[in-house]
């Protein structure tokens, strides 16, 4: 009698520690999907948090484009704008910015004119950039022309329109329209995805076609600007503007000794920038990346916006 007694008294004890075991399962995974909504919604929350600071930063550089118009016509590195944002604190973590200006860089849409034809001192000027690069044997300028260009009708020497893309692999369509991203040229002809960041620092791929300012171009793109320009001779171009900049177009072209490409517009203002801004706060970092196209009197627009998360 005593023995059945411990026996049903131990099968009882091994109902109430399974009992609370699997109430302690229940409750740690009750527990944990609890935290997971709280990681989640904090996400949320911080993402949420980091679209209004670049909204906020945004504006303020918008701001100082509008200023800085109103205080010059020109524009050049030795300007406030010019200047990498300084690491601003916010709640919880830090808005870091920079401001690009793109009327720096050759413009791949400056290829095709309006008209939808060749640009051919634009060809020259990209053939003799991508000379300047190291690069002229890997890419194909006409290629990058019949890309762009709405017609089907293939560029000599070495440009490919459908019929060619058709036969890669994945095959694809020419794209025939101005280029909204330098990423497309991975999908050019025979383009090496290596060569990217080679040529990226030098062009851009603005929605209209644009003038070079000749106060903010790289070494590259002045020896673009004219046949046999050696990069000491654009070195020193670039040493005679210092941080004032040229004074006039005038002084520019009498430093450059001779006659820049006709047809290849200079100046010395710029209307398109490219805003990069990353907020980090807590473990969420966001990039965007904001297309601002400035208007001659001086209010600045986003044309566009591009993030990462990271
Ligand atoms: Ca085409």
């Amino acid at each position: 009698m005593r023995t059945e007694w411990r026996r049903q008294s131990g099968v009882a004890l091994i109902i109430a520690l399974l009992v609370v075991a699997m109430a302690a399962i229940v409750a740690v995974a009750v527990m944990a999907r609890a935290e997971a909504e709280y990681r989640r919604a904090q996400m949320v929350l911080h993402g949420e948090q980091a679209m209004q600071y670049i909204y906020g930063a945004e504006h303020w550089v918008m701001q100082i484009l509008l200023r800085d118009r109103q205080d010059s016509a020109d524009d050049h590195f030795g300007q406030a704008w010019a200047y990498d944002l300084p690491p601003l604190p916010v709640d919880g973590g830090a808005v870091r910015g920079r401001l690009t200006d793109l009327n720096g860089r050759f413009n791949l849409n400056n290829l095709v004119t309006a008209d939808g034809e060749v640009s051919e001192p634009h060809l020259a000027q990209f053939r003799r950039l991508l000379q300047a690069l190291g690069v002229a044997d890997q890419i194909q300028a006409s290629a990058v022309v019949d890309f762009i260009d709405p017609d089907g009708e293939t560029t000599m020497p070495d440009g490919a329109e459908d019929q060619y893309y058709l036969g890669t692999e994945p095959p694809h369509r020419t794209p025939n329209r101005p280029l909204a991203s330098i990423s497309e040229l991975a999908l050019l002809r025979d383009f090496d995805q290596a060569l990217l960041p080679v040529i990226a620092p030098h062009v851009a791929t603005l929605p209209d076609r644009t003038r070079l300012n000749v106060n903010t171009v790289s070494t590259p793109v002045l020896m673009s600007l004219g046949e046999g320009l050696s990069e000491s001779a654009a070195q020193s171009l670039i040493e005679a503007r210092a941080d004032s900049g040229y004074a006039s177009i005038e002084d520019f072209e009498s430093m450059l000794g001779s006659a820049p490409e006709p047809g290849v517009p200079l100046g010395l203002s710029s209307d398109w920038f490219m805003l990069t801004l990353r907020v980090s706060i807590g473990s969420t970092t966001l990039t965007m990346y904001s297309l601002l196209e400035r208007s001659p009197a001086g209010p600045t627009r986003v044309v566009a916006r591009q993030q990462t998360p990271w």
